[in-house]
């Protein structure tokens, strides 16, 4: 079916004649629909990755709890894309093609893999602050887990052992730089895990999606936060982590010439300044203290779970070229280190 023709299975408003792929998410197929009528939104339509999300409508029912919590809060309106239903349900489903959803296009907002600037940085650390300040009172027993252990290492880097066990002996000698500095550094690693869950900082409903281009960014000001399939009950250190691994590093990442990857000071203290701005009243003195660790834990989970992927043969994320997951691997190890080094 051709996305017009599913797009239209909602309740939009308009007419539509042609979509495109649209975004750099690693997950989802993402289309955006433009409308031929003028005064009337553009729409996003996505087809929802169930070999990654196994459990659709519980998803979904995810995304309508917190939609509503956030929505029922005063001067949260804008924080969130509104989701468009078809007549009965919020999804529509393919035997052939799979799960389909639609939001609004958020108008005039733009989404960037990493900021142009300390503005940009603070802005969408601020969109993620305050969503989950306005999900501070949220009962977490009542969302789903859409994806267990999403950022436990020990599971990743158990994960991680089950790929060397199964990998091609090609590949894993083209990744025996990066396979032999996990294993260096996991015990590290999985300290910083049993810190965090260890009852010193609380359980909240997290995002745990927060890299930079899941957050648009508006002229006016305000950020829209997207990409709520991961909302779960998580520590504020995940997001604030993930967020600073793409948002104070100067290089993409899947750049390959670790020689242009840096820490950008600068968009590390102004992405941090946002999150804490909108944050303050929640955070405790603990997880404020845990938040220096934060964007090397996430940078080096990226690193050991890309590196996994591309052992089992790239069946998870996207790739656009072969060992395009052992690039991301080994950039995001490099920046897990730089934020070590950062640290001390
Ligand atoms: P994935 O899980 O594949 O990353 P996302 O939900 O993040 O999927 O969507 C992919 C990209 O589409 C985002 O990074 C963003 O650029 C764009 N996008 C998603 N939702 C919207 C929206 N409501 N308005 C405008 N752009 C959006
Ligand atoms: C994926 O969906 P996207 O591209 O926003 C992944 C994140 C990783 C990220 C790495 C459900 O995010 O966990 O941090 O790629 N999402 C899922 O860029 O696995
Ligand atoms: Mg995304």
């Amino acid at each position: 079916m051709n996305p017009i023709t599913i797009l239209t299975q909602f309740q939009v408003e308009g007419s539509f004649s042609e979509s495109s792929l649209f975004g750099n998410g690693h997950i989802n197929d993402t289309f955006r629909i433009p409308n031929q009528v003028s005064g009337k939104p553009d729409y996003l339509l996505q087809r929802i990755n169930h070999k990654v999300f196994t459990n659709v409508p519980k998803l979904m029912e995810n995304m309508g709890t917190v939609t509503d919590f956030i929505l029922s809060q005063e001067g949260f309106q804008h924080l969130i894309p509104r989701l468009i239903p078809t007549q009965n349900d919020e999804l529509f489903v393919d035997l052939e093609s799979g799960f389909w959803r639609v939001f609004e296009f958020v108008d005039g907002s733009i989404s960037l893999d990493r900021p142009e600037n300390t503005d940009q940085a603070y802005q969408a650390a601020q969109g993620y602050g305050k969503f989950l300040n306005a999900l501070d009172q949220f009962p977490i027993q009542e969302l789903n887990v859409t994806i267990p252990d999403f950022h436990n290492m020990k599971f990743r880097l158990r994960q991680f052992n089950e790929a060397l066990g199964k990998a091609e002996k090609t590949r894993l000698q083209q990744a025996n730089d990066q396979i032999s500095f996990v294993k260096e550094k996991g015990d590290e690693m999985n300290k910083m895990y049993e810190q965090a869950s260890y009852g010193l900082i609380p359980l909240r409903a997290t995002h745990n999606d927060t890299k930079f281009n899941n957050v648009l960014l508006s002229s006016d000001g305000k950020s829209t936060v997207i990409d709520l399939d991961t909302v779960m009950p998580g520590y504020s250190f995940y997001d604030v982590g993930d967020g600073l691994r793409s948002a104070a590093i100067t290089a993409d990442e899947d750049e390959s010439d670790l020689s242009n990857i840096e820490l950008n000071e600068a968009f590390y203290q102004a992405f941090l300044s946002g999150y804490l701005d909108a944050t303050t009243d929640i955070l405790t003195s603990t997880e404020k203290e845990l938040l220096k660790q934060s964007g090397q834990y996430m940078a080096f989970i990226m690193g050991v779970r890309f590196l996994t992927d591309f052992l089992n043969g790239d069946v998870y994320y996207k790739t656009k070229y072969p060992d395009h997951n052992l690039v991301r691997a080994k950039n995001q190890l490099y920046v897990s280190q730089l934020f070590a080094e950062f640290n001390i």
